[in-house]
């Protein structure tokens, strides 16, 4: 159940995240059709200040959808809330519980991906042995996120492309004008929020996203 889900992350070349602050009106779940009609594998269900029912209530919905359609559904934070909807996983960040905590919570049929801003913490991450992918953020500066470090920049993501056998996601001000270098970095996984949930047409979007990053790697 957990490499199935893992297979995702290799093949849908984009990770898309869910911030309804930025998706012009409309509400996660309306997101996250689209997502899946532009072909979404991998997604990640990202909330900061709704109350923990309305969150359920969303999150279990979404949990129908990307079942239905064999999406991974990974909840950021949120332990209790992934466990609840039965998430495929969680992803956490470093303020959050310690990785070895979160698995211990989530057992070993959960995803649990890692946020990494340098290469001490990817190093610890390598080490503990229960995170099965990195974020590697954030490569620009973005306002998506708001208590995040400074860019770490391309170097970042070479570094982790060239020296870390986790599999990783960059993340973090990439957009349609910039996702080629990212790619060309060595990320085969790239997370993008408010380029995709901020456009009118996210199939359009997500269909340029993805041609920018075949044209670079292939
Ligand atoms: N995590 P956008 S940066 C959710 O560096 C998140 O860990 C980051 O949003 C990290 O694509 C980020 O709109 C926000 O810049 C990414």
């Amino acid at each position: 159940m957990r490499k199935q889900a893992m297979d995702n992350f290799f093949t849908t070349s984009i990770y898309a995240l869910t911030a309804e602050d930025l998706s012009k009106g409309r509400n996660n779940i309306e997101v996250v059709d689209e997502l899946i009609k532009a072909g979404i594998t991998f997604l990640q269900y990202r909330e900061k200040d709704k109350k923990a029912k309305e969150m359920y209530e969303e999150c279990l919905a979404i949990r129908e959808k990307t079942r239905a359609a064999g999406v991974t559904f990974i909840v950021n934070d949120y332990i209790d809330l992934a466990i609840a909807v039965k998430a495929d996983g969680v992803h956490v960040g470093q303020e959050d519980l310690p990785p070895q905590v979160v698995r211990k919570l989530i057992g070993n049929d959960m995803l649990l991906g890692l946020s990494t801003h340098s290469p001490e913490q990817v190093r610890l991450a390598e080490l503990c042995s229960v995170v099965d992918y990195i974020g590697v953020g954030p490569v620009f500066a973005t306002k998506t996120k708001k208590d995040v470090c400074d860019a770490v920049g391309l170097e970042f993501v070479r570094y982790v492309a060239d020296n870390s056998k986790l599999p990783f996601v960059a993340i973090g001000g990439i957009k349609e004008h910039n996702i080629a270098e990212v790619a060309c970095a060595g990320a085969k996984t790239i997370a993008v929020v408010s380029d995709i949930v901020g456009t009118d047409d996210i199939k359009a979007k997500v269909h340029s996203l993805r041609k920018c990053m075949k044209e670079t790697i292939g």
